[in-house]
């Protein structure tokens, strides 16, 4: 029996040496110290030895078992060894390989031209203000004048989430909110993404942005209004643009004016971009309706103001020259990437 465990010792040491895989290894553990395995089968005859002979036997026993665990755990590791070496070896790193290049974005032109006006109007001492997109009938309309069978609200269909609830078609709304918080003086402007139930074309989308801008303090008239849209078109459009004021209508604001600028593509002569009047159309203002600032608990006697809206889409369309407003909000990089 001693011969036999000692026969089992070298030939399992021998196998475990050759062992290929970890698959090899787990079949010779098997082999030899599994429970139908040959060292099992050999303890398994000890009952027939001897008083004397059993403690000697079960001891080199348990020392064959013991070398031959050691042996696979030692050949286990040595496998694991060769094949991370293997992998590094696969795996080296030639760092003289030029980097992948990620390409760098920019800006959309719509943030191009907005962060002009924020310039502009913050350099003039404006405050800028955001709002909600979501807005309720009071403050997008009511609020500013626009009563709920007014006609002015056909001009501003936009879209109901439910009776009271609207995606709103002007961004005034912050700046009624700000009326009913604070006391005059208010020098603001709020940038943003407004809705209108249009159809739409090249020239109409609808979703767009405007910047809407409001002054109110004792003393303000359309000599305010004028010089500060005047300053504001020049900066734009470059020191020798004329601007024009044409009377018009808004129901929030009175008196209204449209702001003409002259073409800078023509210099007012007449072309194709002003279809030949020389002029272009920038945005629309006025002086606040009393109505508005009553509502907001500020006294029409005491305060006056202007306000003005900028169309953000068009001043893009005018000065990249885009033939399509579609094309500012398809997302196509590869009209995005001349910007
Ligand atoms: C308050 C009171 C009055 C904002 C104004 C306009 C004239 C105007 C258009 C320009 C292009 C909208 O984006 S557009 O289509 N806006 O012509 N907006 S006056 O008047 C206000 C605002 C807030 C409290």
């Amino acid at each position: 029996m001693k011969q036999q465990l000692e026969q089992i010792r070298a030939t399992a040491q021998l196998a475990i040496e050759n062992a290929k895989s970890v698959q090899e290894i787990e079949e010779l553990r098997v082999k030899y110290l599994g429970k139908k395995g040959e060292l099992t089968a050999i303890l398994k005859q000890m009952g027939g030895l001897s008083a004397e002979e059993r403690p000697v036997i079960g001891q080199l026993a348990n020392e064959v078992r013991g070398s031959i665990e050691a042996a696979i755990a030692e050949q286990g590791e040595k496998m694991k060894k060769a094949a991370l070496n293997e992998k590094l070896q696969k795996e080296t790193l030639d760092i003289t390989m030029p980097s992948k290049t990620t390409k760098q974005g920019g800006l959309h032109p719509i943030n191009i031209v907005l962060n002009d006006l924020i310039d502009i109007f913050q350099s003039m001492g404006f405050d800028v203000v955001d709002g909600p997109e979501v807005e309720t009938d009071y403050y997008n309309f009511e609020a500013l004048n626009v009563p709920a069978d007014h006609p002015a609200r056909d001009m501003q269909d936009t879209f109901f989430l439910n009776e009271n609830t609207i995606l709103r078609s002007q961004t005034s709304a912050a700046q009624i909110r700000t009326m009913e918080q604070r006391k005059p003086p208010i020098k603001m402007v709020c940038p943003g993404r407004v809705f209108r139930a249009d159809e739409v074309d090249a020239t109409h989308s609808p979703v767009f942005h405007q910047m809407e801008g409001l002054v109110v303090d004792k003393g303000i008239t359309m000599c305010d209004l004028k010089g500060v849209l005047e300053q504001f078109a020049k900066e734009i459009y470059g020191e020798d643009t004329k601007v024009k004021f044409r009377p018009s209508f808004f129901p929030f604001t009175e008196p209204s004016v449209e702001v003409d600028v002259s073409c800078s593509e023509c210099g007012g002569k007449g072309c194709r971009v002003c279809k030949g009047s020389g002029w272009i159309e920038i945005l629309g203002a006025g002086m606040v309706h009393p109505n508005v600032l009553r509502r907001c608990g500020i006294d029409p006697e005491v305060y006056s103001g202007f306000a003005f809206g900028i169309g953000i889409d068009r001043l893009a369309i005018t000065r990249y020259k885009i033939s399509d407003i579609r094309l500012l909000f398809e997302n196509d990089v590869r009209f995005l990437e001349q910007f």
